[in-house]
């Protein structure tokens, strides 16, 4: 045993939240042969009998505790801030706390591609791993999407790892080598979780600090100076771009995304809808490029692909109106992206848990396009303050009742959107629940 594996295993180790990371944080130290101590905050969290079954005779902590005596390493599940008390005394006491991509970053035998920002993470990390398979590499996804970080270390070690990250999940890395390191956007969101708005950007911004290369935003100045510290570094954006930087051209009344000067595809031929997904190509072209990938592999999966369920999906068309599904809207910025993806009228439903975000740029954004609203969850009066407008707005209490509502207000051709601008978590599993209840609710309308 080396020196560093001996300390590592006379660490004892206090694992916070029997979730997801919870449990893969749990295989890879019974990988490692390291005991730990395991503390959830629920009292039924959902994780436990999983937990017995990888490590039986570990022992479980639940409910309101205080932070057992001993301990000298947290490792915490991202849903649960610094507020938390067990968390607040090991901060006081310095104890150190890291997230399961710490130890990710540690242990991966392949270089990592790290995707942060606050909207489009998922398309993108998708995206690119579609690319990568496209260009014949032996590839791995996962990290805030999907299969845990650290489970990804279980198979076969690949070519390379895309790694979607959480603000959550950065806040608590503190050493992060990506081969490349990719963030999208930053606008507010989890202002109920990070300390405040500066906490949370500074965090998006920290993916670039040990990166050998770089993707950033061009209309991000802050991002512009974070990259300088990375080797090669790609742009992309919304404008005209330099040679070697992508964006949109457009060309006898054609708008395409380019490489420099070089057209590469007219937006007419990619699968996925929307203006914000454009960018999201783009982005991925440029860590596409960073990782050698054939420009043909990857502009056929933007031909191909229509994106992930929940995101600007096509529910249907009846009677002349269009509905669509965009869950996972979960923040204003998010919503304001999709309200402009519709060209006709809409009726909006929005709604839910809000985080603390502000919901006034809503309101410029449905500006001369809003026919109504239906406003459901925990934050629906807020947003109805917000919008601030003379078409009608309503409230529901389920999603039914919202869907048949804006079905009733909704003109031939309008469009009628799912953007919630919110978390579902007051109403809903999560946002993939909340849109199946918007696709099962709108189906019901054939009915
Ligand atoms: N919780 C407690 N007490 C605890 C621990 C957790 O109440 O002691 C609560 C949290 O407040 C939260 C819920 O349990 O409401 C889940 O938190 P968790 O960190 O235990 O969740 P996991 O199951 O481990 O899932 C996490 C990510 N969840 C969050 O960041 C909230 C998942 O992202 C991610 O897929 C998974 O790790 C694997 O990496 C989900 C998410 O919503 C999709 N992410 C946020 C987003 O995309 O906006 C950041
Ligand atoms: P994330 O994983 O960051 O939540 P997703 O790819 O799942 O991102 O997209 C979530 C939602 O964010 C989409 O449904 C859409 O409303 C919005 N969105 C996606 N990409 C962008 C972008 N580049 N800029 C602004 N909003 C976006």
């Amino acid at each position: 045993m080396n020196a560093a594996r001996k300390n590592e295993f006379a660490t004892a180790n206090l694992v916070v939240g029997l979730g997801a990371t919870g449990l893969s944080v749990a295989r890879y130290l019974k990988r490692n042969g390291q005991n730990a101590r395991y503390f959830d905050s629920r009292v039924e969290p959902p994780g436990l009998d999983e937990l017995k079954a990888i490590s039986p005779d570990a022992e479980v902590l639940l409910g309101d505790i205080k932070l057992p005596k001993s301990i000298n390493r947290i490792i915490a599940s991202p849903g649960i801030s610094d507020s938390q008390p067990v968390l607040q005394s090991a901060i006081k006491k310095g104890i150190e706390i890291i997230s399961d991509v710490e130890l990710f970053a540690r242990d991966a035998r392949a270089p990592f591609v790290a995707i942060t920002g606050s909207n489009g993470k998922s398309t993108v990390t998708t995206l690119l791993y579609q690319m990568c398979r496209a260009d014949g590499r032996k590839v791995l996804a996962g990290g805030n999407l999907g299969e845990p970080a650290l489970d990804l270390l279980i198979e076969e070690t690949p070519d390379i790892y895309i790694l979607e990250l959480s603000s959550f999940q950065l806040h608590r890395t503190q050493k992060l080598p990506a081969k490349v390191a990719v963030l999208l956007n930053v606008s507010p969101d989890h202002l109920d979780w990070h300390a405040d708005e500066t906490e949370y950007r500074k965090t998006k911004y920290r993916v670039y600090r040990e990166a050998d290369s770089a993707v950033f935003n061009r209309a991000d100045a802050v991002a512009a100076e974070h990259v300088r510290r990375c080797g090669t570094v790609i742009s992309f954006g919304a404008d005209e771009p330099e040679e070697g930087h992508y964006g949109l051209r457009v060309d006898d009344g054609q708008t395409y995304l380019a490489r420099g000067a070089t057209l590469l595809l007219s937006c007419r031929e990619l699968a996925m809808y929307g203006a914000h997904n454009q960018l999201n190509a783009l982005a991925a072209l440029a860590a596409g490029e960073l990782l050698g990938l054939e420009v043909a592999a990857m502009l056929q999966v933007l031909v191909e692909y229509p994106g992930l369920p929940h995101r600007m999906q096509f529910v249907a068309r009846i009677g002349a109106v269009d509905y669509i599904n965009d869950s996972k809207a979960t923040n204003v910025a998010a919503a304001v992206a999709s309200i402009k993806s519709v060209d006709s009228m809409l009726v909006l439903i929005a709604g839910g848990d809000g985080k603390g975000g502000d919901f006034r740029e809503l309101s410029e954004a449905v500006e001369g396009k809003l026919r109504g609203a239906v406003l459901i969850g925990k934050d629906a009066e807020k947003i109805a303050h917000a919008l601030d407008t003379v078409m009608p707005v309503h409230f529901a209490d389920t999603m039914g009742a919202a869907v048949s509502m804006a079905a009733k207000c909704a003109e031939s051709e309008d469009t009628v959107l799912l953007a919630p601008a919110c978390a579902s978590l007051d109403q809903y599993r999560n946002y993939m629940h909340r849109g199946d209840m918007f696709c099962s609710a709108v189906e019901a309308l054939k009915r």
